[in-house]
């Protein structure tokens, strides 16, 4: 069984939001045709705490993309972004919500991040998702959404890790860097993602 999951398609993550991803706009369109042909259609959303130690806001001095540890994992700070229960949070207006059987919400531990729909940063806690799929007999997942050298990334190479089948669809996914999002590419690539166009479905 197989089905399409789409990483944060959030309003903060859009031009103009908080943590705005360049065209990220643009793959609503693509993950609304996308989830016309899948049974199954999951949507994560990233979910924090206004007091998330992801966020600059929350180490005096610092700047969003420095790094600091955080629980011995190195942590890129970011603007206040995706706050639990506000507009910026909100899946984007124009996404077929209608497809969507499932919402992964990840990111709410203050202490850690969580980049990966299925567990966060320090492989501690798993988000649910896994177990999901598990209990719908789904093995093959389709990816695509926002941002390609983040949470499309680190979902997908999770997904490998756990066995499943994984695809990553290149014109539904945006990066948050150019040259960050074409390391992520690769990367994702080497790990044994399967990287498709939309043209292959
Ligand atoms: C993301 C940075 C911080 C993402 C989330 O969705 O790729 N990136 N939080
Ligand atoms: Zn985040």
């Amino acid at each position: 069984m197989k089905a399409l999951i789409l990483i944060d398609l959030q309003n903060d993550f859009m031009p103009g939001g908080a943590l705005a991803v360049p065209g990220g706009d643009a793959v609503v369109a693509v993950a609304n045709r996308l989830a016309r042909r899948f049974e199954h259609v999951i949507a994560t959303q990233d979910w924090h705490p206004a007091d998330h130690l992801s966020f600059a806001s929350q180490h005096p001095g610092k700047s969003p993309g420095d790094v600091v540890d955080l629980d011995g994992l190195p942590q890129t700070l970011w603007p206040d972004h995706c706050v639990q229960e506000t507009a910026g949070a909100e899946l984007r207006r124009g996404l077929d919500v209608g497809r969507i059987d499932t919402v992964i919400r990840k990111g709410g531990d203050r202490l850690l991040d969580s980049y990966s729909a299925f567990f966060d940063n320090a492989h501690r806690r798993a988000t649910g998702l896994h177990e999901h799929l598990r209990g719908a007999a789904i093995d093959e997942v389709y990816l695509t959404g926002l941002a390609t050298d983040y949470c499309v990334k680190f979902s997908a190479l999770d997904a490998v890790g756990l066995g499943l089948r994984v695809r990553v669809i290149r014109e539904g996914c945006r990066g948050i860097g150019l040259e960050s999002g074409a390391r992520a590419w690769a990367e994702m690539a080497a790990a044994g993602v399967d990287v498709i166009s939309q043209d292959a479905l």
